[in-house]
């Protein structure tokens, strides 16, 4: 509209300009075309007088009453309103009649004067005069000549509407051809910028169906550079202005997803409903995960989907299979997915966990890979994309996919589902493809994960692997500078979330002081008041390094004597997947080293290494961080090992010392820990050393710096970044699915 205006009145005002500059040129034609009427009007009057006036002339009257009869004559015909005088000069040249009107300015021509075609015009001071002089004849007698006067004072008049009208035409003429102009350019600049926008948009969108303007091409790749630059900026400054929390997310669901619907898949539920003491009890299982994405479901009562594995999960469904959660104030339901045993036994132990866990984990177990349990992991597969589809109330929902038991699902869904956003997040490592290669079905998994719109890993690394992967086993596009995976269909994002814990870890409220901590801890276990303490918290699985620790701790103490009684290791261990040859096996390996060590170095009072084999709830794990002195995180894989963050999350003190393994993710965002090898022996048991005498102000440095972090990037920020994500990547599809509609309206016409 600006521009519109900015371009019709300067063409306007310059074509008024341009019909004033024209005016006098009207003026001089008008009054040659008005004289020229003048002349003719003048002729036909003399015409018409010549026969009264040599009437009354011949007759037999006296001079008087010949005058007032000429006169009577004159002044009836100058009744017309531009006949202004009429006189007679006579042939001695002198007025003989004249009406009274005539200027005294304007006197007979002498006599003998040829006679006029034209007549003149006489400037006064009133105006102008046309004055036309016409001889009188009678009988071959030139008897004098007439002088008629006509008053031009109408020419001008008119004449000064014309200019006005010209000017009004020129101003008019110039108003339409500048408002034709403006249509036509604003039509070619909507034109050029659609053009633009598609451009990027079919830079960014790789598989834009939308054809390219030949002439912007060259601008293509700035400009994508420009637009990626700019949200990446965005994103960074928006994030980093941002305090995660629970209502965070709630903030973004409501603003950013427009209260879009979502849906969740994991294999595990958030609640569990089991049978204890006669009576039916609601388990909620300790893990990062619900943590993270319970405040998104309370936040969109959305549905969660998983397996039902509680023994009295069965008897508070409803006819649909859903449970209201949470029991105290429900805010969303979980959809029950009931597997047989063979199909448990196939699709989770064996597939997922005897061949997907040690294929990604780098810890020297083989992956076993059996058909049958391959048959039970794709029809559990296609069992939950079913139930997605089924629970699904719009046909783009927002899927979150959790984890390895679920790599078909997301193409599964895709093929159903077209419209969702599938976000996908892998929460253990991915190996580099000669790891990858030997699984039988690595191009149906790879193909099934690419079903995602975003895949997530913990670590750049992870990330990495999974490009170099696809590209050796997949004909598939990689694009590494925008992270995207183009296999058929909908293109892929991958990106890194590093995965957190609360913050502030809400078990922490209930938490006795840290001197309390390391006193009950203490005399629960039987140990001296001063005597030092570590912890590894975990679940029993070989991936974790519980044997290489214990060989750490039993060099330590086989070079450090003199602290045999005076320090204690206590392993906390969740029995995890114990119908699995490999977990029993490993279950009593760690058994019998512990007992090894505590035999070699026997002291009673302190034992080496104290084993607790059983589930504790997520209180109690915490005043074991709190009363330790160390914690000990030996993992050879890991995605990322929530122990070491909850441990420095736990020591609101600032105090004790994290020993991390380089093998776990949390290594890349936790440097201020002691990072070992777990396969270095010898390195850890010096770690162990130095963590027993790290001066208090060196474990506060280090502490306040990783906890500064925690609070940072916690878990919320993991969940909020993907939701960002995927409103970023809807908003993106929303606005190229508008343009192609336009496109088609306009009949795919382009600037
Ligand atoms: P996990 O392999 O289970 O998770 P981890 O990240 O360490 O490993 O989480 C374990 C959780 O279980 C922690 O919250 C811990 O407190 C709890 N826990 C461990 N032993 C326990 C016990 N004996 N009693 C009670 N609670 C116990 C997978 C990946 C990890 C990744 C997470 C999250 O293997 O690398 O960090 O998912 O993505």
């Amino acid at each position: 509209m600006r521009l519109s205006l900015r371009f019709i009145v300067p063409l306007t005002l310059a074509l008024g300009v341009i019909a004033y500059a024209v005016a006098p040129l009207v003026d001089d034609f008008t009054l040659k075309w008005f004289v020229r009427d003048l002349d003719i009007r003048t002729k036909l009057i003399s015409a018409t007088l010549q026969e009264p006036l040599a009437d009354a002339m011949t007759a037999d009257l006296s001079p008087q009453v010949r005058q007032q009869r000429i006169e009577t004559v004159f002044g009836r015909i100058i009744q017309d309103e531009r006949l202004f005088a009429i006189g007679f000069c006579d042939a001695g040249g002198k007025y003989a009649y004249r009406t009274v009107t005539l200027p005294r300015n304007i006197a007979c021509r002498p006599p003998g004067s040829p006679a006029e075609d034209a007549g003149r015009v006489h400037h006064l001071a009133g105006g102008s005069l046309h004055v036309g002089t016409h001889p009188v004849v009678f009988e071959g007698t030139r008897m004098g000549e007439l002088v008629i006067v006509h008053d031009m004072s109408f020419v001008e008049r008119r004449s000064a509407d014309t200019k006005k009208y010209i000017v009004y035409l020129f101003a008019g003429i110039g108003a339409v051809i500048a408002l034709i102009t403006v249509v036509i350019a604003e039509l070619s600049w909507r034109g050029w910028v659609a053009g633009m926008k598609a451009l990027i948009r079919g830079q960014l969108l790789a598989q834009s169906p939308e054809p390219r303007a030949k002439e912007l091409r060259p601008l293509a790749r700035d400009l994508e550079e420009l637009v990626r630059d700019l949200e990446t900026e965005r994103r960074m400054r928006d994030e980093s202005q941002m305090t995660w929390v629970p209502e965070t997310l709630r903030t973004i669901l409501r603003d950013d997803l427009k209260g879009d619907e979502i849906l969740i898949v994991s294999n595990r539920e958030p609640y569990i409903h089991v049978h204890q003491g006669g009576r039916v009890e609601v388990l909620r299982p300790a893990s990062g995960l619900v943590t993270a994405l319970e405040p998104v479901m309370r936040a969109c009562s959305g549905t969660w989907i998983a397996h039902g594995a509680g023994d009295a999960d069965r008897e508070v469904v409803d006819a649909n299979d859903h449970v209201q959660v949470p029991p105290e104030s429900p805010a969303y339901q979980i959809r029950r997915v009931w597997l047989s045993k063979e199909e448990e036994a196939g699709y989770y132990y064996g597939f997922a966990n005897e061949g997907l866990w040690p294929l990604c984990h780098i810890a020297h177990t083989r992956p076993v890979f059996r058909a049958a349990d391959w048959e039970h992991y794709r029809t559990v597969n296609r069992r939950f994309a079913e139930t997605v589809v089924a629970e699904s109330r719009t046909p783009n929902p927002i899927v979150l996919v959790q984890d390895y038991h679920f790599a078909l699902l997301p193409r599964m869904i895709r093929e159903r589902l077209p419209q969702a956003t599938i976000i996908t997040f892998w929460h253990i490592p991915w190996p580099n493809p000669e790891a990858f290669g030997v699984c039988p079905w690595r191009a149906e998994l790879l193909e099934g994960m690419l079903g995602s719109s975003i895949l997530g890993f913990h670590t750049q690394f992870h990330c990495n692997n999974f490009f170099d992967t696809v590209d050796r086993y997949l004909e598939a596009r990689v694009d590494r500078e925008t992270f995207t995976i183009s296999y058929g269909g909908e293109p892929t994002e991958v990106h890194r979330y590093p995965i957190s814990i609360e913050w502030p870890l809400q078990g922490l409220a209930a938490q006795p002081s840290v001197p309390d901590c390391r006193k009950a801890i203490r005399e629960q276990l039987g140990l001296p008041p001063d005597a030092k303490l570590g912890v590894g918290v975990d679940r029993l699985d070989y991936t974790k390094g519980i044997l290489e620790r214990f060989a750490a701790i039993e060099r330590f103490l086989e070079l450090e004597p003199a602290w045999v009684g005076k320090l204690s290791f206590v392993q906390i261990a969740a029995p995890s997947r114990s119908s699995i040859d490999e977990y029993q096996s490993l279950d009593a390996r760690v058994r019998a080293t512990a007992q090894r060590i505590n035999d070699r170095f026997g002291a009673p009072a302190c034992p080496p290494i104290i084993l607790k084999i059983e589930h504790h709830d997520a209180g109690r794990v915490y005043t074991y961080y709190r009363a330790a002195d160390f914690c000990f995180v030996s993992s050879l894989h890991d995605g990322m090992n929530l122990v070491a963050k909850e441990f420095v999350a736990a020591r609101e003190d600032e105090r004790g010392v994290l020993l991390l393994s380089q093998f776990a993710g949390a290594a890349r965002e936790l440097p201020e820990a002691l990072i070992i090898n777990p396969y270095d022996t010898e390195q850890c048991a010096a770690a162990v050393g130095e963590a027993l005498t790290m001066p208090p102000d060196e474990q506060r440095a280090r502490m306040r710096s990783m906890r500064g972090l925690l609070q940072e990037f916690n878990v919320y920020r993991w969940a909020g970044r993907m939701l960002l994500d995927a409103a970023r990547m809807r908003n993106r599809r929303r606005l190229a699915a508008g343009s192609r509609l336009q496109l088609a309206a306009t009949g795919g016409r382009r600037a």
